[in-house]
């Protein structure tokens, strides 16, 4: 199958999902057209990597070597055509091909709009690629602007079948806020299917939109990648970032409003009063300058450590002791659900669809927006137990992940998605 896959490219967990989910496609034969403004962040290695520079000097040298025989060809034009056309279709099988494509969504430079116009440029790319590719299926991650992007790219090829895949705050913040809310809708209505990544957000985007609820296809952790270190290297790596007395508490987010960061500065305040502990910050985002000036102004400078935006966050979450999400809203948490497979267990707000990723195996955890007191204790509990106590923990989270986060299950539902919908679109543009 062939899938257009119109995602963020940013920082965050919607852009991590469709590039994972892009990933597991391509190991099972299928062909996907990424369609974003920048390489999405967790693709970077994927589609710019040497390998691919490899790729890319091969293709050179191939077309260079087409222009040279496009030259021999014209010059046998009249009495060599019959002999060159098949030389060239030899060829062209020889040509490198990849499974995974990139597409640039241009940036308009035109001085009467004041902002960009993504929806129309991404509508514009995907365009483009629907003339010059056979797609079957348009997939967009987050209503607004890609689900509208692919609406509108639609009205070229009405036949290609639109799969929408709602995130969080397209549904829960903007679909609430009368400046796109109409829009919001109309990706919602306009998609032959809509999929959501809980069943709280499934039930969200049913009301916002008006339509019957999205099927419930839940994010998944590359098991692989994200696994528990043994004690002694644990220990080892950790020394990079706390004193083996000292409890490490780690965050990883885009540093929103909806992430409530300032709540992190609260736990950890309160968490030092039981035991010496240090609160290590991934990723960037705009409330970061208001953070740093709170933790200045409670003195935890020392204690504080902003590692900015990590592409192999699995490294960091590894060592960490206790994972802290303490969001206003949250439709799955996707870094908390890494954190799971890494052994490291989660504490967080227990909001939307992170009571349905942690299960009920560690409900225990999970303690209501802002009540930073609760979550400090909570913390607290897990902290203070026995190495050995808390290596039976590391293991329960390790095993929670392993029979509810692998991703073979959900691409299975991905695929069967496209293929619902492609069933119900037989009559394809090609
Ligand atoms: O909706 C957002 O805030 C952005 C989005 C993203 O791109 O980071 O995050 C959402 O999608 C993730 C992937 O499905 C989920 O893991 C996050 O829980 C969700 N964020 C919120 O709901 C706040």
């Amino acid at each position: 199958m062939k899938i257009a896959m119109l995602c963020h490219s940013s920082l965050g967990g919607s852009g991590a999902v469709a590039s994972a989910l892009s990933k597991e496609l391509v190991a099972r034969g299928h062909e996907v057209h990424i369609v974003s403004d920048h390489v999405p962040f967790s693709l970077r290695s994927d589609l710019i990597g040497p390998i691919d520079r490899v790729l890319e000097t091969a293709a050179n040298a191939y077309e260079q070597g087409i222009s040279r025989i496009s030259k021999l060809e014209s010059f046998l034009a009249k009495t060599g055509r019959i002999v060159v056309r098949p030389l060239l279709g030899f060829i062209e099988s020889f040509r490198p091909k990849s499974l995974m494509h990139y597409h640039q969504v241009e940036k308009i430079d035109y001085p009467l709009f004041e902002g960009q116009l993504l929806t129309l440029t991404a509508a514009s790319a995907l365009v483009h690629l629907l003339n010059r590719e056979k797609i079957d299926v348009i997939h967009a991650h987050y209503a607004i602007p890609f689900g509208l992007s692919a609406l509108l790219a639609r009205t070229h090829r009405p036949k290609t079948p639109i799969v929408l895949t709602v995130h969080g705050t397209d549904i829960a913040v903007l679909g609430r806020d009368a400046s796109v809310e109409p829009m919001v809708v109309s990706a919602l209505q306009g998609a032959d299917k809509v999929t959501a990544v809980s069943a709280a957000l499934a039930e969200d985007a049913a009301m916002v939109g008006g339509i019957s609820p999205p099927e419930v296809i839940g994010n998944f952790v590359d098991l692989e990648t994200f696994y528990p270190l043994p004690r002694e290297q644990r220990m080892l790596k950790r020394r990079a970032f706390a004193r083996p007395d000292e409890a490490l508490l780690v965050h990883a987010s885009n540093f929103r409003e909806v992430k409530r960061p300032f709540d992190l500065v609260s736990i950890l305040e309160s968490v030092r009063l039981a035991l010496p502990a240090r609160l290590l910050l991934i990723g960037d985002g705009p409330l970061v300058p208001q953070l740093k000036d709170m933790i200045r102004e409670r003195g935890l400078q020392k204690f504080v450590q902003f590692l900015g935006p990590v592409q192999n966050i699995e490294h960091i979450l590894q060592v960490g002791d206790l994972f802290l999400l303490p969001s206003e809203s949250e439709s799955f948490g996707l870094a908390a659900a890494e954190s799971l497979a890494c052994g490291t267990p989660v504490v967080a707000s227990r909001v939307g669809g992170v009571p349905e990723m942690v299960g009920d195996m560690f409900a225990g955890l999970l303690y209501e927006v802002g009540d930073t007191n609760t979550a400090a204790n909570i913390a607290v509990s897990l902290l203070l137990p026995s190495d050995d106590d808390r290596d039976a923990l590391r293991a329960m989270c390790r095993e929670h992940a392993e029979s509810t986060l692998a991703p073979k299950q959900r691409i299975d539902q991905y695929l069967n998605v496209y293929a619902s919908v492609l069933k119900k679109a037989p009559l394809t543009n090609h």
